[in-house]
């Protein structure tokens, strides 16, 4: 819920704006939707999450999903994090890459040992526990941002758990 509401935070303005001018109107989600400064129709990010690293100065890693329920492929130029430096796309085995793409009805997933953004620089009020703002850009220049939750190396590092907080310490298998 706190993701939506961020996302949509800039159409509520916008759409206080309009109904000063048009008093009754201003309740339809679709014209809002469309005057959006942010965001991409059909497009949803979704899952976002910082890792810092275990050593500090290293490089985290940043985890993503994005929901394409467009008609067209959709491609990801960049992904910056608030609080952080410059950030690559890599594969799996650690490779730049400047471009990924989401065929029409598919969803792109960032997640480890997989494609990922290496975050380098991050800041020391990047904490554990806490959120910062993740953003994509889009090949034609859109950009999406929303929430990722700041976690540590380690601690739901390997999966989606909904740990409350900084997690104590899971068994190494
Ligand atoms: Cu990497």
């Amino acid at each position: 819920m706190n993701r939506a509401h961020r996302i949509t935070l800039p159409l509520f303005v916008a759409i206080a704006a309009m109904s000063l001018g048009a008093c009754k109107a201003g309740d339809k989600p679709e014209a809002a939707a469309s005057s959006a400064p942010e965001g991409k129709p059909g497009v949803t990010v979704k899952d976002a999450r910082l890792v810092l690293p275990a050593v500090p100065g290293n490089p985290g890693a940043a985890y993503f999903a994005v929901e394409n329920q467009s008609k067209d492929v959709i491609g990801i130029v960049a992904v910056a994090v608030q609080g952080a430096g410059k950030t690559e796309l890599h594969t799996g085995d650690m490779k730049v890459f400047d471009h990924a793409t989401a065929d029409p009805r598919t969803t792109l997933t960032f997640q480890p040992g997989q494609a990922h953004v290496m975050v380098f620089d991050v800041g020391t009020g990047l904490k554990a526990g806490a959120e910062t703002e993740l953003t994509v850009t889009f090949t034609d220049g859109d950009k999406i941002s929303v929430p990722a939750k700041i976690e540590v190396m380690g601690a739901g590092a390997m999966g989606d758990m909904p740990a409350m907080g900084a997690a104590s310490e899971a068994p190494k298998p």
